[in-house]
């Protein structure tokens, strides 16, 4: 079994975005930690199971980020189910989940699946139009969110989701500080090097994504964090 917690780099792919043969192998090949797939539109088992089969040639650990019922399917390592918890839409916070537990509750493996406490905080992305997120957070808002993960709901991972935009690395920070046992995943605009090495300073684990579909070269380089130690 994969130590999600030794995992310092993450690619997320996008099921809804194409990606050439030859950029999918250079990112597999490049020596990240894990592949994960979610998106947040159209997302479905067609494009799923599609970049699942060409991501699964490849030794990687593979983590299907869920976003809607319809596109869970048997394959991955690991399930992360977002609980957003900056949303003002309960269907995003436990919703979601209920549902899929009323569903499939019965033929699920536990030991697979990963609940994230998501704070969306970048009020351009489509996540937090989605998700209706309040995304105007203070620190000491941020703070609490941490400690409600840390120590209340015990989630395994609190995933600061900046899609789209680079964050501010001082609300990384003071959520970084309030986590003893919860794993920090960051995610958001991450483009050079430098910006993955300054929020691998910080968070336990980044997230590159976009990128990876506007300049596969620089998305390359940002593994190269791997190199320096937290
Ligand atoms: C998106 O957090 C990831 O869910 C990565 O963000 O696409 O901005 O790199 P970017």
């Amino acid at each position: 079994m994969y130590d999600i917690s030794k995992w310092r780099h993450v690619f997320k792919l996008d099921p809804a975005k194409w990606i050439s043969d030859d950029d999918l192998d250079a990112i597999c090949m490049s020596q990240t930690d894990a592949i994960m797939i979610g998106g947040t539109d159209d997302v479905t088992e067609d494009n799923v199971i599609h970049l699942m089969s060409r991501v699964r040639r490849y030794p990687l650990p593979l983590v299907l980020e869920i976003s809607n019922l319809e596109s869970v399917m048997p394959g991955f390592d690991f399930y992360f189910v977002p609980s957003v918890l900056n949303s003002t839409d309960v269907t995003y916070h436990n919703g979601l989940l209920h549902q899929a537990l009323k569903e499939y509750g019965h033929s699920i493996d536990f030991e697979e699946v990963m609940f994230e406490g998501y704070v969306v905080l970048n009020p351009d992305s489509k996540v937090a139009q989605l998700t209706k997120a309040t995304t105007a957070l203070s620190i000491e808002d941020l703070e609490a969110y941490a400690q409600m993960v840390n120590e209340l709901y015990r989630m395994p991972i609190m995933y600061l989701e900046y899609s789209g935009s680079y964050g501010d690395t001082e609300q990384v920070r003071a959520v970084a500080n309030q986590l003893s046992t919860t794993q920090l995943f960051y995610g958001g605009g991450i483009s050079t090097l430098q910006q993955a090495e300054e929020m691998a300073q910080i968070a336990d684990t980044i997230v590159v994504g976009n990128i990876i579909y506007t300049d596969i070269k620089k998305a390359l380089k940002t593994v190269k964090i791997k190199e320096s130690s937290k």
